[in-house]
């Protein structure tokens, strides 16, 4: 008879919250990206540092792989525990630990949500800017894990500008904390920025204290239609010469479609092939003022062929509806996902490009673009035709994927901007990373995590 490994970790934690019931297995064991069944031993539902590092102890002993686990709003299949492993899940370590008012910083434990980041942060007069539509559900743990982009990129950064300082537990269970909030550190290597982005490979993010800045003037919310893809960055150009831009992004006449689809109303009476929202300062008459003339300007140029501007918060929010409901939209249809990234000057080249390839290679495909334009990252949902079976439909999309890939080689791009490679795009990386570099986060990984516990299978 074999004994179970969780009757060694039971013995050793007896007040740890572990789970094996059917749901929770099924719950925990995937994020957004549903297409692998899950699979997990259990669950472990950790109430603090100490209990995290034990769990990784065990797992080091008994070699028994671990899946840290945030709110698993992920697109990668980074959280996805489908081959009898111990999901780790942060939820229950959810508090705000400390505000700092003279280094603006928030201390906060991994499983607390951004939109509850965001709360505390205003609490004190103060932002934290990172921010983007899964802010309700996806944690701090996992964002930070993932590097976390969205919408506000363009003005702030992705997650990494907004770590100050990280407490981990590496995946050979030691405790580091990195960075002890320090401004200035010149002291080797910054192990910091190696546990952001790492995707649970190296280690647990236990602790996190995040940097929060003064909150922006008043803000309005520009909607337009475009008429055609080179207008689009003509329309870029327009509005981030003259105005404060705070986001800038876009999605198609397909977009629209799934949205509407979805429950949201349409913005113009005519249809466009291309839509641009973006968020500007609009502190004053002047600001506003200076809004028009960009729309007028760009109206006469034929850049765009209409617009909205935000008269109201409750307008400006339906308005980033269109754009934040997408994902959404089109969950149901189990969508095959891309996320690249270009140099925003090669934007509408690899546009133009991917979009010749697509209709002729696959005119069959209902294509949907949108993204973070403003930051050259573009998202590509592929829905799938209703006549074609879901393993087939799959296969299909690597091909294209395939192709594409060496349409971002040729551009200098990456095959994914911020959704991470998890276990989606694993099969890509060496078309992203040189041998060398891939050589060397193996050997990076062997140093944190020698036994491999730490998300095996997951980024390579
Ligand atoms: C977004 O920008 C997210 O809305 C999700 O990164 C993108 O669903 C997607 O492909
Ligand atoms: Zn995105």
């Amino acid at each position: 008879m074999t004994i179970s490994p969780l009757v060694s970790l039971r013995e050793r934690l007896p007040q740890l919250k572990l789970t094996t019931d059917a749901t929770d297995l099924e719950h925990y064991g995937r994020d957004w990206t549903r297409r692998w069944t899950p699979a997990p031993l259990a669950i472990a539902l950790p109430a603090d540092i100490a209990e995290v590092q034990t769990i990784v102890r065990w797992a080091n002993e008994t070699g028994v792989a671990i899946v840290p686990s945030g709110g698993r709003t992920g697109l990668s299949g980074g959280a996805v525990a489908a081959n009898g492993e111990l999901v780790v899940s942060l939820e229950r370590m959810n508090r705000v630990l400390g505000f700092d008012a003279a280094d603006r910083t928030l201390t906060v434990q991994p499983g607390i949500a951004l939109e509850a980041v965001h709360n505390a942060a205003r609490e004190h007069g103060l932002i934290y800017p990172v921010d983007f539509g899964a802010r309700g559900s996806c944690q701090i743990g996992g964002n930070i894990a993932t590097n976390a982009g969205g919408i506000r990129v363009i003005r702030y950064g992705n997650t990494r500008n907004w770590i100050a300082s990280l407490k981990v537990v590496t995946g050979a269970g030691e405790l580091l904390e990195l960075n002890r909030s320090l401004v200035k550190n010149a002291t080797g290597y910054d192990l910091r920025h190696l546990f952001i982005g790492s995707e649970g490979t190296l280690g647990l993010v236990v602790e996190a204290t995040l940097a929060l800045t003064e909150a922006p003037p008043a803000s309005q919310v520009l909607l337009f239609a475009v008429p055609h893809m080179q207008a689009l960055m003509q329309v870029f150009g327009a509005c981030r010469s003259r105005l404060q831009l705070s986001a800038f992004e876009f999605f198609t006449d397909r977009a629209l479609h799934h949205v509407r689809a979805h429950g949201a109303q349409a913005p113009f009476e005519q249809v466009s092939p291309y839509y641009v929202v973006t968020e500007f300062d609009a502190a004053d008459e002047a600001a506003q003022a200076e809004a028009l003339a960009v729309f007028e300007h760009c109206l006469e140029q034929g850049w765009v062929s209409d617009g909205v501007l935000s008269q109201s918060e409750a307008q400006a929010r339906s308005l980033w509806r269109l754009r934040e409901g997408i994902t959404e939209s089109l969950a149901p249809h189990k969508p095959y996902k891309n996320d690249i990234s270009v140099r925003i000057g090669v934007v509408p080249a690899f546009l133009q490009e991917m979009q010749e390839l697509l209709t002729r290679e696959y005119p069959q495909f209902d294509v949907v673009w949108f993204g973070h334009i403003g930051d050259g990252n573009l998202h590509i949902n592929i829905v799938k035709p209703a006549e074609i079976d879901y393993a087939a439909f799959i296969a299909e999309c690597e091909r294209v994927t395939e192709l594409m890939c060496e349409v971002l080689r040729r551009h200098g791009g990456s095959i994914s901007a911020e959704h991470g490679i998890g276990l989606v795009k694993k099969a890509y990386l060496a078309s992203a990373r040189s041998v060398e570099e891939i050589a060397l986060m193996r050997g990076i990984r062997a140093v944190l995590d020698p036994r491999g516990v730490m998300n095996p299978g997951k980024l390579f």
